[in-house]
């Protein structure tokens, strides 16, 4: 015992030399990513002792042990414990909360923004609602480090932060590609640490229809790729919920129509437009049949649903990619379009089909998001609705931007982040250098680009690379919609700390893939 402690004593010694020599060698300002609006730090650094180490809900905080969201964000965040620790080093986190609404759901309108502050042996964290503290939570934890002895520290440092952007989205399509839960749970992870707050769930399309509904278990039973394994049942959905709430994430679910619907026509006989040859139907199926009033009310009950099992106060109606030519083909269709005086315009078809939609308000209906095809129809949508921004050149991004926030709406860009795309080489710096702002407009119309997305369409993405395909490639464009535009503007400046941000994501389990040529300081893989 006496051989053991003094050879502790011994490396007590030596170890304080390292450290102090090794205070003045290393410098780590840039740890975190997303940059945050304001961060100054020093190189004076405390050690942390996952031991000694405790959060703690300040005494005037709104917020008080028993708050389940912060509760299990501490739970999260407290460093690894099983280091076999040398010395006593205690440090609180101390957190304040001024609104706590630790039952609710982060919304459009909820503050995220927070102040950090790290001194000698505690750090005080001050946010307006616990949205704003877990994104503290997560900075602070971006701060701590660990040398080569395993030792943890932490720097003195001075952080105000706030997003740019108040919706940064990522889509995950889990209809080409059935997505286990776990994928979409371990994605919701690296969203947080990267900031993110809306998880855009494309959850049905043509190709299968895993979510599993209540009013209509047939759409599942029939259209998924397999009616067991291949669901998403009332409890896997609302486990998504639970987990994306206690990371400050919205679920946006979107239920894609008129088009992209082949999968809901096998549970649903008489939903979709049977397509003619000549005077004959074909045996193939279009987009939702518009003419019949049945498709609306199937609707209806199913939105219904939809809207009482998603608390988020948004939907997202797809509207996207209508191909006409089965509406033209079929006779009961062309008869509609005569009746309703639409003429030959089908855009006028799937106008009246989009208003119908939004028309069938329940007393639970709230507000909608579309793809923007439906603001190039001109239809007659309220001023409430959000668009998407899907396609185009850069240029005509610009000009899309321009025209629909000249007429009111607001608008989400996902046109530039086509994450499931892949070039070779360093094609980050692609997404790291949009700028969102960048048309011509008035300031007011620059208020209503409320943020982007990054889509991860499934065509060629299921849970084998997933992970890698969005990270850290995602997180260029987890910057752009956070930080500062001017603080950020270097992609020099941001390779480093890209390199240094994928290494912690490998730290935390993420299968992020590599940027360039080099290795981790800590090869967990
Ligand atoms: N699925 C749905 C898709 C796409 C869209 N909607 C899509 C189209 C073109 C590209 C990428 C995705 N796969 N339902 C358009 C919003 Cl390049």
């Amino acid at each position: 015992l006496k051989t053991i402690s003094n050879s502790r004593r011994c490396y007590k010694q030596w170890l304080w030399f390292m450290v102090l020599f090794m205070s003045f060698s290393v410098i780590y300002v840039d740890a975190v990513w997303p940059m945050p609006q304001m961060i100054s730090s020093s190189m004076a650094r405390y050690t942390l002792n996952p031991r000694e180490f405790i959060f703690q809900y300040s005494s005037g905080s709104s917020a008080q042990p028993g708050c389940s969201l912060l509760d299990s964000a501490f739970e999260r965040y407290y460093p690894p414990r099983q280091h076999d620790e040398w010395f006593r080093f205690p440090f609180t986190v101390v957190v304040h909360v001024e609104r706590a609404e630790c039952e609710g759901y982060p919304d459009a309108d909820s503050s995220e923004s927070y102040k950090l502050s790290v001194c000698s042996g505690q750090a005080a964290l001050r946010a307006e609602t616990v949205w704003g503290a877990l994104r503290g939570l997560e900075s602070f934890s971006q701060l701590v480090y660990q040398d080569d002895f395993g030792e943890y520290f932490v720097n003195e440092t001075e952080i105000e932060d706030f997003p740019r952007f108040q919706f940064r989205g990522i889509l995950l399509d889990t209809s080409r590609h059935y997505l286990p839960l776990h994928a979409i749970l371990k994605t919701l992870d690296a969203m947080s640490y990267n900031k993110f707050n809306v998880f855009h769930w494309h959850i049905v399309d043509d190709p299968s229809f895993p979510y599993q509904s209540s009013t209509f278990p047939d759409l599942s039973s029939k259209g998924a790729f397999h009616p067991l394994t291949h669901v998403y049942t009332q409890i896997d959905v609302k486990r998504v919920i639970a987990h994306a709430r206690l990371r400050g994430i919205r679920v946006l679910a979107e239920f894609d129509s008129p088009g992209h619907t082949q999968s809901w026509g096998k549970g649903q006989p008489g939903l979709l437009t049977p397509c003619y040859k000549g005077t004959v139907p074909s045996g193939t199926f279009g987009p939702v049949n518009p003419a019949n009033s049945s498709s609306y009310q199937f609707m209806t009950r199913l939105f219904k649903e939809v809207t009482s099992v998603f608390p988020d106060s948004y939907v997202h109606l797809g509207g996207d990619e209508v191909d006409f030519t089965c509406w033209k083909s079929n006779p009961d269709v062309r008869g509609f379009m005569l009746k309703m005086g639409f003429g030959t315009d089908y855009t006028k078809l799937e106008s009246y089909y989009m208003e119908k939609l939004v028309d069938k308000k329940g007393p639970k209906w709230r507000l909608v998001w579309f793809w923007q095809d439906v603001f190039d129809y001109h239809e007659k949508i309220p001023v409430d609705t959000v668009l998407h921004i899907w396609k185009g050149s850069p240029g005509q991004i610009q000009q899309e931007l321009s025209s629909i926030t000249l007429a009111g709406y607001r608008v989400i860009l996902a046109a530039p982040w086509y994450i499931n795309h892949i070039d070779y080489g360093q094609d980050w710096e692609k997404y790291y250098t949009i700028q969102p702002l960048n048309f011509t407009g008035t300031e007011q119309q620059k208020t209503l680009v409320i943020g982007g997305e990054v889509c991860m369409w499934g065509e060629y993405v299921d849970a084998t690379n997933l992970s890698p395909r969005l990270w850290p490639r995602a997180s260029a464009a987890g910057e752009r919609l956070w930080s500062d535009e001017k603080m950020t503007s270097s992609v020099i400046d941001a390779f480093p700390r890209l390199v240094d941000f994928r290494c912690r994501l490998l730290r935390r389990g993420i299968q992020a893939e590599p940027l360039f040529v080099g290795h981790c300081r800590h090869e967990y893989q």
